[in-house]
């Protein structure tokens, strides 16, 4: 079990003005922020970041949506990185996910649900990798 994940606040919560809120909570649910960027993606580096998602019928409009607003890109450390801030982000369609989680919280939609996390050790090394380089991480 490693202790680190990766996130992404994504465009449509940047644009609600909801990201100092969802930093706050991270950071009070025990993350640590390792390394962190504001950023816009472009269609292409969307659609190579969600390359996995490909053949799914959502795949086209969430790499639109990635790569329509600034998102922000960040390493967080805490004890069972993974599975933790899989909690604390909720279920992916925000109807779903648990009072007090930030996708129940911030979300927009199933498609526009503000947070990126992470779902397994082996994908956040990948995905941190994608974003950023060993000198931007402490
Ligand atoms: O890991 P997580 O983000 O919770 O969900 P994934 O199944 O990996 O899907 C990635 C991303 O795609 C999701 O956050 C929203 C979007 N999406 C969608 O628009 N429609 C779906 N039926 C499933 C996922
Ligand atoms: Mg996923």
């Amino acid at each position: 079990m490693s202790n680190s994940t990766f996130t992404m606040i994504k465009p449509d919560a940047t644009n609600n003005g909801h990201t100092g809120a969802i930093l706050d909570q991270i950071i009070k649910g025990g993350f640590k922020i390792k390394a962190m960027k504001w950023i816009q993606l472009s269609i292409e580096q969307a659609g190579k970041f969600y390359e996995v998602h490909k053949e799914r019928p959502f795949y086209g409009e969430l790499v639109e949506f990635m790569s329509s607003g600034p998102i922000v890109a960040a390493i967080l450390e805490k004890e069972n990185a993974v599975a933790d801030f899989r909690t604390l982000i909720g279920a992916t369609d925000p109807a779903k996910a648990e009072e007090g989680t930030i996708r129940k919280k911030f979300a927009t939609s199933l498609g526009q649900n503000a947070v990126h996390g992470s779902d397994s050790d082996e994908n956040a090394k990948i995905e941190g990798d994608f974003f950023f380089s060993g000198l931007e991480r402490f």
